[in-house]
Protein backbone atom coordinates (compact mmCIF):
# COMPACT_ATOMS: atom_id res chain seq x y z
CA UNK A 1 0.00 0.00 0.00
CA UNK A 2 1.17 3.90 -0.37
CA UNK A 3 3.34 2.23 -3.10
CA UNK A 4 5.23 -0.04 -1.12
CA UNK A 5 6.25 2.62 1.72
CA UNK A 6 3.89 1.59 4.44
CA UNK A 7 5.23 -1.27 6.17
CA UNK A 8 3.75 -2.88 9.31
CA UNK A 9 4.33 -0.35 12.11
CA UNK A 10 5.31 2.77 10.11
CA UNK A 11 3.86 6.21 10.26
CA UNK A 12 4.50 9.68 10.00
CA UNK A 13 7.40 11.27 11.28
CA UNK A 14 8.45 15.37 10.60
CA UNK A 15 11.95 16.22 10.66
CA UNK A 16 12.56 20.67 10.28
CA UNK A 17 16.15 20.90 8.52
CA UNK A 18 18.12 24.28 8.11
CA UNK A 19 21.18 26.10 7.15
CA UNK A 20 22.75 28.94 7.30
CA UNK A 21 26.61 28.10 6.63
CA UNK A 22 28.51 26.92 3.50
CA UNK A 23 26.41 25.68 0.65
CA UNK A 24 23.09 25.42 2.14
CA UNK A 25 21.41 23.92 -0.77
CA UNK A 26 24.19 21.07 -1.05
CA UNK A 27 23.48 20.57 2.62
CA UNK A 28 19.59 20.37 2.56
CA UNK A 29 20.07 18.11 -0.35
CA UNK A 30 22.70 15.93 0.97
CA UNK A 31 20.87 15.20 4.29
CA UNK A 32 17.67 14.77 2.39
CA UNK A 33 19.03 12.29 0.21
CA UNK A 34 20.61 9.85 2.70
CA UNK A 35 17.45 10.11 4.93
CA UNK A 36 15.51 6.74 4.53
CA UNK A 37 11.76 6.24 4.11
CA UNK A 38 11.08 9.92 2.71
CA UNK A 39 8.50 10.51 1.00
CA UNK A 40 7.34 14.23 0.61
CA UNK A 41 9.97 17.18 0.79
CA UNK A 42 8.53 21.01 1.68
CA UNK A 43 9.69 23.32 -0.58
CA UNK A 44 12.31 25.54 0.36
CA UNK A 45 12.28 28.73 2.36
CA UNK A 46 15.13 30.94 2.68
CA UNK A 47 13.84 32.96 6.59
CA UNK A 48 15.19 35.43 8.90
CA UNK A 49 17.69 33.82 11.68
CA UNK A 50 15.90 33.92 15.38
CA UNK A 51 17.63 33.71 18.36
CA UNK A 52 21.36 33.70 18.92
CA UNK A 53 23.71 35.92 17.97
CA UNK A 54 23.95 37.98 14.56
CA UNK A 55 23.83 35.46 11.00
CA UNK A 56 23.08 35.11 8.15
CA UNK A 57 19.22 33.88 6.95
CA UNK A 58 18.51 29.97 6.41
CA UNK A 59 17.53 28.12 3.93
CA UNK A 60 14.45 25.83 5.94
CA UNK A 61 12.78 22.78 4.66
CA UNK A 62 10.51 19.90 6.05
CA UNK A 63 10.70 16.49 5.20
CA UNK A 64 7.71 13.75 5.65
CA UNK A 65 9.26 10.14 6.35
CA UNK A 66 6.89 6.99 6.15
CA UNK A 67 8.92 4.93 8.91
CA UNK A 68 8.67 2.48 11.96
CA UNK A 69 12.18 3.66 13.04
CA UNK A 70 11.61 4.86 16.82
CA UNK A 71 11.91 8.59 17.79
CA UNK A 72 15.25 7.47 19.61
CA UNK A 73 16.87 5.59 16.11
CA UNK A 74 15.38 9.18 14.39
CA UNK A 75 17.41 11.00 17.03
CA UNK A 76 20.44 9.18 15.67
CA UNK A 77 19.29 9.24 11.88
CA UNK A 78 19.04 13.35 12.54
CA UNK A 79 23.06 13.48 14.02
CA UNK A 80 24.15 11.44 11.94
CA UNK A 81 23.17 13.81 8.70
CA UNK A 82 24.77 16.94 10.84
CA UNK A 83 27.96 14.91 11.21
CA UNK A 84 27.97 14.01 7.74
CA UNK A 85 27.49 17.61 6.92
CA UNK A 86 30.47 18.80 9.51
CA UNK A 87 28.88 20.36 11.51
CA UNK A 88 30.74 22.01 14.33
CA UNK A 89 28.77 23.00 17.53
CA UNK A 90 30.44 26.39 18.87
CA UNK A 91 28.38 29.08 19.87
CA UNK A 92 24.85 28.37 20.63
CA UNK A 93 21.98 29.04 18.53
CA UNK A 94 24.87 30.16 16.25
CA UNK A 95 25.35 29.39 12.42
CA UNK A 96 25.56 25.88 11.65
CA UNK A 97 25.94 23.88 8.26
CA UNK A 98 23.10 21.77 8.67
CA UNK A 99 20.62 21.57 11.88
CA UNK A 100 17.96 18.55 11.51
CA UNK A 101 14.97 18.31 14.25
CA UNK A 102 12.63 15.59 14.93
CA UNK A 103 9.49 17.52 15.16
CA UNK A 104 6.54 15.57 15.29
CA UNK A 105 5.96 11.16 14.88
CA UNK A 106 2.21 10.35 14.95
CA UNK A 107 1.54 9.01 17.96
CA UNK A 108 4.48 9.40 19.61
CA UNK A 109 5.31 11.41 22.70
CA UNK A 110 8.84 11.40 24.70
CA UNK A 111 9.95 13.61 27.08
CA UNK A 112 13.49 12.49 27.76
CA UNK A 113 16.64 14.68 28.80
CA UNK A 114 18.37 14.84 25.33
CA UNK A 115 15.06 14.45 23.10
CA UNK A 116 11.43 15.75 23.17
CA UNK A 117 8.87 14.46 20.75
CA UNK A 118 6.73 16.83 19.73
CA UNK A 119 9.27 19.60 19.54
CA UNK A 120 8.27 21.80 22.51
CA UNK A 121 8.90 24.71 20.32
CA UNK A 122 7.65 24.07 16.40
CA UNK A 123 4.42 25.51 17.44
CA UNK A 124 6.52 29.02 18.17
CA UNK A 125 8.53 29.07 15.05
CA UNK A 126 7.01 30.11 11.31
CA UNK A 127 10.18 29.05 9.91
CA UNK A 128 9.41 25.50 10.99
CA UNK A 129 5.51 26.17 10.77
CA UNK A 130 5.24 27.04 7.12
CA UNK A 131 7.10 24.29 5.62
CA UNK A 132 5.39 22.21 7.87
CA UNK A 133 1.91 23.19 6.48
CA UNK A 134 3.36 22.21 2.94
CA UNK A 135 3.58 18.55 3.87
CA UNK A 136 1.17 18.02 7.06
CA UNK A 137 -1.65 20.90 6.77
CA UNK A 138 -3.57 18.70 9.73
CA UNK A 139 -0.81 19.82 12.14
CA UNK A 140 -0.86 23.22 11.37
CA UNK A 141 -4.75 24.58 11.64
CA UNK A 142 -3.73 28.11 10.91
CA UNK A 143 -0.70 30.51 11.51
CA UNK A 144 -1.67 33.77 13.49
CA UNK A 145 -1.85 36.82 11.44
CA UNK A 146 1.68 38.43 9.98
CA UNK A 147 4.03 36.04 11.33
CA UNK A 148 4.32 34.48 8.15
CA UNK A 149 4.97 36.27 5.40
CA UNK A 150 7.64 39.10 6.37
CA UNK A 151 11.20 37.07 6.57
CA UNK A 152 10.16 34.22 4.89
CA UNK A 153 10.36 33.60 1.29
CA UNK A 154 9.26 30.63 -0.97
CA UNK A 155 12.87 29.76 -2.98
CA UNK A 156 11.27 26.75 -4.39
CA UNK A 157 11.41 22.66 -4.54
CA UNK A 158 14.39 20.92 -3.28
CA UNK A 159 15.18 18.53 -6.28
CA UNK A 160 17.35 15.74 -6.68
CA UNK A 161 16.44 13.68 -3.33
CA UNK A 162 13.83 11.43 -3.46
CA UNK A 163 13.90 10.16 -7.32
CA UNK A 164 10.14 11.62 -7.46
C1 LIG B 1 13.87 34.68 22.45
C2 LIG B 1 14.92 33.87 22.79
C3 LIG B 1 13.20 34.42 21.29
C4 LIG B 1 15.30 32.83 21.98
C5 LIG B 1 13.58 33.39 20.46
C6 LIG B 1 14.27 31.05 18.88
C7 LIG B 1 16.24 30.81 20.13
C8 LIG B 1 14.67 30.03 18.06
C9 LIG B 1 16.65 29.79 19.31
C10 LIG B 1 14.63 32.58 20.80
C11 LIG B 1 15.05 31.47 19.93
C12 LIG B 1 15.87 29.40 18.27
C13 LIG B 1 17.07 28.45 13.01
C14 LIG B 1 16.99 29.82 13.32
C15 LIG B 1 17.96 28.78 14.93
C16 LIG B 1 16.52 28.02 11.77
C17 LIG B 1 15.91 30.29 11.34
C18 LIG B 1 16.27 28.26 17.38
C19 LIG B 1 17.62 27.67 17.43
N1 LIG B 1 17.66 27.82 14.03
N2 LIG B 1 16.42 30.74 12.50
N3 LIG B 1 17.54 30.00 14.52
N4 LIG B 1 15.96 28.97 10.98
N5 LIG B 1 15.34 31.18 10.50
O1 LIG B 1 16.55 26.83 11.42
O2 LIG B 1 15.49 27.79 16.58
S1 LIG B 1 18.76 28.58 16.45
MG1 LIG C 1 16.70 23.64 15.26
MG1 LIG D 1 18.77 20.86 16.44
Amino acid sequence: MNGGVRCDGARRAFLGLGSNLGDRWEHLRGAVAGMPDVVEVSTVYETAPVGGPEQGPYLNCVVRLETDLSPRALLELCRERERVAGRLRRVRWGPRTLDVDILWVDGESVDEEDLTVPHPRMYERAFVLIPLRDVAPDLVDEIPGDTAANDIVSVGPLTGTTGV
